[in-house]
């Protein structure tokens, strides 16, 4: 039975990428952190048999005794913190645990490993955040990095990192280049979770208003299903390398909306949103549109799930979780 260890495994790809390597007859283990996670309990019905595990990446002897325990063939960090807006608010935080975070990990992994005959390959969730004020259109694996928040310069360092221990000890250390991709579980702090619950309200009548922030960006949004299977193909490669995930098409906030409430059939979207200064960001991500050609040509990798049909499973999603919610 080959064994894996996903760190962020409470997060939105933690369990989707728990479902998938348990449906491939994967024993999982997954770190999770602080006393009494409330997710928890989230975790454990979603994917019954995994075996939880306590340490945080920020504390690199917690690793070191995680690995030792779990005795994994491969390791997918995806913990960290991943909220681009708050990074401004806690850079430091964001710098250990999104970026220093990767070291601990990595390093934890490569003790690890010198203690068994057998490979262990390691998996970096790196982010389109990286591309920043973007320097080509679209972005590929090749793209000039130049992130522009705490998160993205953390995600930079992390994806260096993972790099360089490929090159410094010829670890099988891939990093996905992965664009934003959603879903149901999809954090409510994200836009398009923001949109599609706040859509699913008003369509009930439980609110009449969606107050956002900057409606121009644009961003190559995909679902998150689709994306942790590229996470796995990459690690099943005889050689590590860097990958760009992606679907190729891009879309404003403006999109989102319109296709959101489309799906809610509610016309007229414009006059239910209101901006506010509180939800603009110091340094924008104005365009993000990922070139995905090297994962379909090496991985085999395709997006199954286009734009419209993600925007409507996550409202469709809203709509029956806050109709639960006032019956
Ligand atoms: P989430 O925010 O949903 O999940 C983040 C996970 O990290 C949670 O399980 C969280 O645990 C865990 N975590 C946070 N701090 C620590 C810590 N100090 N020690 C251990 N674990 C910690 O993120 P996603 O699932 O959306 O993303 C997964 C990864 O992919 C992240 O690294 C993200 O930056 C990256 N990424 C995501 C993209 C996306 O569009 N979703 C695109 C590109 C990259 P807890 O529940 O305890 O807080
Ligand atoms: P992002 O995702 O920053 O791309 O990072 P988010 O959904 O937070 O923002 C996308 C775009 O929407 C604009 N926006 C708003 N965003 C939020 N959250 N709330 C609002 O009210 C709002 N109004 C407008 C933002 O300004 C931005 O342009 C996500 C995370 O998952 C990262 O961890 C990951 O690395 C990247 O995607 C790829």
């Amino acid at each position: 039975m080959t064994r894996a260890l996903i760190t962020g495994i409470t997060g939105q790809d933690g369990l989707y990428l728990a479902e998938l390597l348990v449906s491939k007859g994967y024993e999982v283990f997954g770190l999770i952190r602080g006393q009494n996670n409330p997710k928890y309990d989230l975790v454990r019905q979603t994917v019954p048999g995994v075996t939880l595990l306590t340490g945080d990446l920020t504390d690199v002897s917690s690793l070191v005794r995680v690995l030792a325990a779990a005795q994994p063939d491969e390791v997918y960090n995806l913990g960290a913190i991943s909220f681009v807006a708050y990074s401004w608010e806690n850079a430091s935080l964001t710098s250990d645990v999104t970026g220093k975070g990767v070291l601990n990990v990595l390093e934890a992994t490569r003790l690890y490993a010198a203690t068994t005959t057998s490979e262990v390959r390691f998996y970096q969730a790196s982010s389109s955040e990286m591309f920043g004020k973007v320097q080509q259109v679209p972005q590929t694996e090749a793209t000039l990095l130049w992130p522009r928040s705490p998160y993205g310069v953390a995600k930079v360092f992390g994806h260096y990192m993972t790099i360089n221990y490929r090159e410094s000890y010829g670890m099988h250390a891939s990093s996905g280049i992965l664009f934003n991709h959603e879903s149901p579980r999809r954090g409510p702090e994200f836009v398009t979770r923001k949109v599609s619950q706040a859509v699913a309200r008003i369509k009930l009548g439980l609110k009449d208003e969606i107050v956002l922030g900057n409606l121009d960006a644009k961003r190559d949004w995909g679902f998150a299903g689709d994306y942790v299977e590229a996470m796995w193909l990459m690690l099943q490669q005889p050689e590590a390398d860097d990958y760009v995930i992606a679907t190729g098409k891009t879309h404003s906030i403006r999109d989102l909306l319109a296709a959101a409430f489309a799906a809610a059939e509610i016309d007229d979207w414009e006059r239910y949103v209101r901006q506010d200064e509180r939800f603009m960001r110091p340094a924008e991500v104005d365009l993000l549109v990922g070139d995905a050609s090297k994962a379909r040509e090496r991985l085999g990798w395709k997006p199954r799930v286009d734009f419209e049909s993600l925007v409507g499973m996550m409202v469709e999603n809203d709509l029956a979780e806050q109709s639960a919610l006032v019956r």
